[in-house]
């Protein structure tokens, strides 16, 4: 099982290349962490085939988290959950027309029986998909927790007690 993996490793997937602007961030993020990751575009309308593919062999590829950013009516997230047991955590990327919150209602609002974690709208999200993701693999890595910590007092420390 993925869990017991001592390289954990995080998919990254989103159904567009116009998502990649967003979900790069999710790369950075884990880059400063050091968790591996795989970023791929997989969508659930447009290419059905290759995100069964990708979904259904999560769990032997050693994945122990998916992050997927989809827009839109964005069901790529939901889709891939229903598919594998790894936790999915979606990122509404925000749409041109609706500002994303048609993204953020399609990714939360999913029914009961197949759970989705939802972040918030565009580059936010996206960097809290990154970090949520390290969490989860923190529970069972020690070297994980300690980036995460360091990453958590750091941003801490950066915080300035009075405006200027
Ligand atoms: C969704 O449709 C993607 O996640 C993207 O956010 C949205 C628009 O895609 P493009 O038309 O820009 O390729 O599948």
């Amino acid at each position: 099982m993925s869990y017991k993996n001592k390289r954990p490793k995080v998919a990254i997937v989103m159904g567009s290349q116009s998502d990649y602007s967003t979900m790069k961030i999710c790369e950075k993020v884990l880059k400063i962490l050091k968790i591996k990751y795989e970023t791929k575009i997989v969508s659930a309308h447009r290419t059905p085939k290759r995100m069964y593919e990708f979904a259904t062999a999560t769990e032997k590829n050693g994945f122990s988290v998916i992050i997927a950013g989809a827009g839109g009516s964005a069901h790529l997230p939901g889709m891939i959950a229903s598919l594998t047991k790894i936790p999915v955590i979606g990122v509404p990327i925000e749409s041109k027309k609706l500002k994303g919150i048609d993204s953020l209602l399609s990714i939360v609002q999913m029914p009961k029986g197949i759970p989705v974690g939802t972040v918030a709208i565009g580059k936010d999200g996206a960097i809290n998909a990154g970090l949520f993701a390290a969490s989860i693999i923190s529970i069972s890595n020690k070297t994980i927790r300690k980036n995460l910590s360091a990453w958590r007092n750091k941003q801490t420390n950066s915080v300035k007690k009075k405006p200027n």
